[in-house]
């Protein structure tokens, strides 16, 4: 393994401050879960790691009315073992509850598996979906990125040197919402998602049309994505099939999946609308089961 100096700083502007020193040779270590197995193999060789989980302030679950700041190191048991974020941002309690197992989430961050930036990423969609944004510290400036714009490549994104994400951002969740992640794997444990899809929608009073909602999907393109055109196709209609199936429609058109191992383009495809059914069904579950009382 390559060697590197280890750095623990305890406030951002000193994380800040050490990563510009270093001026691209540092790499962030949140939990360590991708960051470790990197340096092992060869893929990063920083020459040094400044490890973020000292920093207080990237520890913290804030829910207000304003809605969710979720610290950048937060692990993922921390997330689904809220309560609020079970009930109000349930997306992300899916999606925190199936990535890797105890061990693995005990230590990993939704930050960092968001910065990781892999294709298959499970908290990415449930945040999209959520409509998260990325708040950023670098040396001269503070600023916020919608969750969708964030990955441009497969392991790539938008952080400049000398940046580092800080929190990610939902707004409040109105009364008659509800919100699912879900995914494909081939086998039950430890395995990477085929595809994966994230919905949240908002309905009326009556719980038969919906309001707004939002779409995002996993492992079928080089970032996650957010299905705009399907998410923009359900407001303002009648939940049922016509408009479910409008919206599976939509989202299959802007998967470009891989084939590999896992499956063809042609299967990943025909998930990609399964999984939009499935989460759209259980978020209206969720939002009908919501009266906001
Ligand atoms: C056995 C196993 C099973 C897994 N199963 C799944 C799974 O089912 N689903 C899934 O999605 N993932 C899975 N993963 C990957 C998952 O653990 C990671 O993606 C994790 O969420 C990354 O978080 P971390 O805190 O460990 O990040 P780290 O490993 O510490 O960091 C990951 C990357 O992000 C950068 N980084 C981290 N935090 C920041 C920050 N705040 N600002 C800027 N850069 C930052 C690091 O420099 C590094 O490049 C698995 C991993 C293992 C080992």
């Amino acid at each position: 393994m390559h060697d590197f100096e280890y750095e623990a700083p305890t406030t951002v502007a000193d994380a800040v401050a050490m990563l510009a020193k270093h001026n691209g040779s540092a790499r962030i270590l949140a939990g360590g879960t991708d960051l470790i197995d990197q340096i092992r193999m060869g893929r990063f060789a920083p020459d040094v790691v400044v490890d973020i989980k000292k920093v207080e302030a990237l520890h913290s679950i804030d829910i207000s009315a304003d809605g969710l700041r979720l610290g950048a190191v937060v692990p993922c048991y921390q997330i689904y073992g809220n309560e609020t974020i079970c009930r109000d941002y349930s997306a992300l309690a899916d999606a925190t509850k199936i990535i890797g197992g105890a061990q693995i989430q005990s230590r990993a961050s939704v930050g960092g598996n968001l910065c990781n930036s892999g294709p298959a990423a499970d908290s990415t969609p449930a945040l999209i979906a959520l409509g998260a944004q990325a708040m950023i510290a670098g040396p001269n400036v503070i600023r916020e990125v919608p969750v969708e714009k964030f990955c441009t490549g497969p392991g790539k994104n938008v952080l400049q040197p000398g940046e580092l994400l800080t929190a990610l951002v939902m707004p409040a969740r109105p009364a008659h919402s509800g919100s699912h992640y879900l995914r494909f794997i081939p086998r039950n444990e430890m395995d990477i998602a085929v595809v994966g899809a994230g919905a949240s929608v908002v309905l009326d009073e009556s719980g038969k049309n919906f309001v707004s909602a939002r779409i995002a999907i996993g492992a079928v393109a080089a970032t996650p994505l957010f299905a705009e055109e399907a998410s923009n196709l359900l407001a303002g209609q009648p939940v049922g099939d016509e408009a479910i199936e409008a919206a599976m429609a939509a989202t299959r058109k802007i998967a470009t999946p891989i084939d590999d191992m896992r499956g063809t383009v042609e299967f990943r495809k025909h998930v990609t609308g399964v999984l939009t059914r499935r989460a759209l069904e259980k978020a209206i579950e969720r939002a009908r089961a919501n009266t906001g009382s």
